[in-house]
């Protein structure tokens, strides 16, 4: 990893984690189940016919009476050993974002766009060290889309540095600026040709299998695949409870749920 001085602040260690088959079919298939009653009945969408809301957060799921507490959907950590491994990484109690968890449902047919490519510090502010827990529910990477990840944190460093200079003294971002964060897969690959190896790859998941990532790592949904399966995947985004508390102290309304 190389991060000029700069581009240092706020940065804590990059997370990158495969945690092979660590859900249980019978979970996998709830959780389909609930893709199924909300997300798949979506209606074609109006104007040029792109499907560019192929996600549903938590909250939303609840708003819409699918369920009463986040905790039917995301109560299943506590039971695997992700609960622990976070709290390891993130170094005491935790807690999950109910607005900034999604399901998602990735349908080839319905034109779904592809989300670009980006850093989630946007989601919770550069200086909140935040895991996703990223769950296909799909085999991904072959046939269907999973994420195309950069190999390196904080790659490309230009971009991290935009990421900084948009930032308050918080770490948090001004309104509006979240376009100016993402990048189309052609933008990347101009750094990537400077570099020796490949920058980036497309790691190959099957469903019940869970990747751990941070908010300091370029990310996409994968386009290399000509005529793509659907996909559909939820991702968990967990923050320690200190920093929730730290949210809070500055007037950030977001709801979590302890883990
Ligand atoms: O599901 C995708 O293709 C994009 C997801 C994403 O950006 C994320 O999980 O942070
Ligand atoms: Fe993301």
């Amino acid at each position: 990893m190389t991060v000029t001085a700069e581009a240092k602040q706020f940065a804590t260690d990059p997370v990158l984690e495969f945690h092979r088959g660590a859900l249980p079919l019978s979970l996998i298939e709830r959780l389909d189940g609930l893709i199924d009653k909300t997300l798949s009945l979506r209606k074609q969408p109006a104007g040029d016919g792109t499907d560019e809301v192929w996600a549903i957060t938590v909250s939303h799921l609840m708003r819409l009476g699918v369920m009463k507490e986040p905790d039917q959907l995301l109560g299943f950590l506590r039971d695997t050993a992700l609960a622990d491994r976070c709290r390891e990484l993130l170094g005491g109690d935790v807690v999950v974002s109910v607005d900034g968890t999604f399901l998602r449902d990735f349908q080839p047919s319905r034109r779904s766009v592809p989300a670009p490519f980006h850093f989630d510090a946007y989601v919770m502010g550069a200086s909140v060290p935040m895991l996703n827990v990223w769950v296909p529910l799909s085999d991904v990477g072959e046939r269907a889309p999973g994420l195309t990840m950069a190999k390196r944190a904080f790659w490309p460093e230009p971009y991290w540095q935009r990421v900084l200079d948009t930032v308050d003294e918080d770490g948090m971002f001004p309104r509006g600026s979240r376009a100016d964060l993402m990048h189309t897969y052609e933008e990347l690959m101009a750094f990537c040709r400077a570099d020796e190896e490949p920058a980036m790859w497309s790691p190959v998941l099957s469903r019940g299998d869970v990747m751990i990532f941070d908010h300091q790592r370029m990310h996409g949904t994968q386009l290399d695949i000509e005529d793509p399966l659907p996909r559909r995947s939820i991702e968990i985004r967990v923050i320690s409870t200190e920093r929730e508390r730290w949210l809070k102290g500055i007037g950030r309304p977001l709801t979590f749920m302890p883990l």
